[in-house]
């Protein structure tokens, strides 16, 4: 059972308080399979490059400063329904909202700083997997 894919990063702030282990745990305990992983700190640039279609945004500036400001992990994940499953584990954007039991209900600072990034359709699934990874390291 191959699944659909969908891309996830775990966000600077939650990497600087040691969450990422348990935020991997919820992702293979909930039934995603780990494809592709790896730990990168983003340029202003790349990051920029990354959130382009927020580039209106009036928290764009924002969002990039702190997207470049330390490590993450990026990964890919496979599971049936891979890109709606994966949004319905994290939660809604805004931690005061997102329900219990999800990823950014537990370990969101806030807003801006929502522990985790999922990708909002399968065709950005399949474009943001590819920004940083190519088919050699995805298993
Ligand atoms: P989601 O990540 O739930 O798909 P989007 O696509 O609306 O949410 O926003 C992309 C990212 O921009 C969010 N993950 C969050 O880090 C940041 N963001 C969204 N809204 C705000 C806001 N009002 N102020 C600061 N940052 C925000």
């Amino acid at each position: 059972m191959a699944g659909t894919i969908t891309f996830t990063m775990i966000k600077p702030e939650a990497v600087a308080a040691g969450n990422s282990g348990a935020i991997l745990n919820k992702m293979e305990g909930a039934g995603f399979r780990i494809v592709a992983l790896k730990k990168i700190q983003l340029s202003a640039q790349r990051a920029g490059k990354f959130y382009e279609v927020h580039a209106e945004r009036p928290f764009y500036g924002e969002l990039v400063e702190y997207m470049s400001s330390g490590p993450i992990f990026a990964a890919v994940l496979e599971k049936e329904n891979a890109m709606s499953d994966f949004r319905a584990l994290i939660g809604a954007t805004d931690p005061t909202e997102a329900a219990d039991g999800t990823i950014r209900k537990e370990f969101a600072e806030s807003k801006a700083k929502n522990a985790v990034h999922g990708s909002d359709s399968d065709e950005n699934a399949a474009l943001e997997a590819s920004f940083f990874f190519s088919d050699l390291e995805r298993f």
